[in-house]
């Protein structure tokens, strides 16, 4: 039996596809198909896929072509499968002539001819497209407008600040087509908003935008209660309309195998999580202003609770936390968390520095991320016998909010409404902790 391989991504399957996989089954009598992962098509530089793997496979399948799909995860993986399935020929589309030349070594190499006139970059560009309104103008929105150029099917159509004469320069900054002089302007000029204002804004600019039909992208953190935080979710919910919250550590490739490798019991079982964020702040900052909701717990908690809620869950018994206070904010805050058979630990700070690392720690090994662990490309498991211990590493491009946007444009695209990266429940607990902590329960100032 003579068997074929060929591999693709296969987004939005269309004729070109078809076409190739219908020649390469003609080569043969048995074809496999290899479609890639998500987290290697990010690898590989592919941002812009829509349809994530699954939904890729499906398309493969249903053109019955393929007798075998199988996923390509990592570079070098053809030779290991052409060995593995014992394949004869290697086929893929002329877009490639010459560059698979190396793996004639293993098998037959033949490149097919591409079909002219279509492709998935078109396809992409023809589909719809996510016009995003950025509310707020400051720092991190202007590192969120490079990034989301890299992200296929979306455009920063509006911006709006309350101050005109900012609005304006930063649109002229980065080419915007309007700056909108009212919410409500910005609101008529696109179909998903961005909101990257003060924190304690948010919840009214994500309610305006709900109300108006938009899909929302708010940042971290979200709303400073929980009553808010589930009337926005159910305003979405009746309103079909995506929620989302710009959690970047929730989305890069590095976290999300972590979460899977230490759920799969590498480790074994978890019994204690501890990490820290600290960003030493000029004390003349908003961030530190306690009229504007400033302070560390504000600023940062969102983070180490990502970690705590992905291993732990969230049903902690109590929390403690200690607060190194300064004219009515917290510079640094520990906080201890009481689990039924585990405990957490995070340490922030916008006043006090220390080490921003994380260490999950199990009943056979622990998990090491250096700092800074948000934002991480590497992670180490280590044993108690040095031999067994492990690198991991991954890619994380630019500033890496582009997964983030990534991730709202094709939720947005696809309507699809559930985050099982980060889920409703996780951004309610992580305003309940914090709302526990404004209100002041169990904390102990310094
Ligand atoms: N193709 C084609 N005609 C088109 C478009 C694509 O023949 N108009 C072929 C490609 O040459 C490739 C296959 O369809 O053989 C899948 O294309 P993509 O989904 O774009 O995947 P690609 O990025 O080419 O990945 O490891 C993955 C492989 O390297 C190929």
């Amino acid at each position: 039996m003579k068997k074929v391989i060929t591999y693709g991504t296969f987004d939005l399957l269309h004729h070109g596809h078809i076409n190739l996989l219908r020649r390469a089954k003609e080569l043969g009598d048995w074809l496999i198909v290899g479609v890639t992962t998500d987290n290697f098509d990010l690898e590989r530089g592919k941002m812009n896929t829509i349809q994530n793997v699954v939904q890729r496979i499906e398309a493969v399948k249903a053109t019955g072509y393929a007798d075998q799909i199988v996923i390509e995860e990592y570079k070098g993986q053809k030779i290991d499968d052409i060995q593995r399935y014992g394949v004869d020929i290697f086929a893929i589309g002329s877009d490639w002539e010459g560059y698979f030349d190396y793996l004639k070594e293993y098998c037959e190499v033949v490149y097919l001819p591409r079909t002219e006139g279509i492709s998935s970059t078109q396809l992409r560009c023809e589909g719809p497209s996510v016009n995003i309104g950025i509310i707020g103008t400051g720092s991190i929105a202007s590192r969120v407008i490079p990034e989301s150029k890299c992200v296929n099917s979306n455009c920063i159509s509006a911006a709006y600040n309350p101050s005109e004469k900012e609005c304006r320069a930063f649109s002229e900054k980065f080419d915007i087509p309007m700056a909108a002089k009212t919410p409500e302007e910005l609101l008529d000029n696109c179909n998903a908003v961005y909101i990257a204002s003060p924190h304690y804004t948010h919840y009214q600019y994500a309610k305006m935008a709900l109300d108006a039909g938009k899909h929302v992208l708010c940042e971290t953190p979200f709303v400073l209660e929980t009553a808010q935080a589930e009337e926005l979710y159910s305003i979405a919910q009746e309103k079909e309309l995506v929620l989302m919250v710009a959690h970047k550590t929730a989305y890069c490739p590095a976290f999300l195998h972590l979460v899977s490798l230490l759920k799969s019991g590498v480790i074994g079982e978890i019994v204690e999580v501890n990490a820290s964020v600290t960003t030493l702040t000029d004390e003349s900052s908003d961030k530190l202003d306690s009229k504007r909701f400033g302070g560390s717990m504000n600023e940062n908690a969102c983070f180490p609770l990502l970690p705590i809620f992905k291993f732990l869950g969230t049903g902690w018994r109590n929390i403690n936390f200690y607060s190194k206070m300064k004219r009515g904010v917290d510079m640094f805050t520990k906080a201890v968390f009481r689990y039924d058979s585990a405990v957490a630990s995070f340490q922030i700070g916008l006043g006090v520095k220390t080490e921003g690392n994380m260490v999950i720690s199990g009943t056979k090994g622990y998990a090491y991320v250096p700092a800074p662990w948000w934002r991480t490309d590497y992670f180490e498991i280590r044993y108690e016998d040095q031999n067994l211990n492990k690198k991991y590493f991954y890619p994380f491009v630019g500033e890496g909010l582009r997964y983030e946007i990534k991730e709202f444009v094709s939720k947005v695209i696809s309507r699809d409404f559930g985050f099982f990266r980060l889920s409703k429940r996780e951004i309610l607990k992580m305003t309940e902790v914090q709302e526990q902590y404004l209100k002041g329960v169990n904390v102990f100032k310094l």
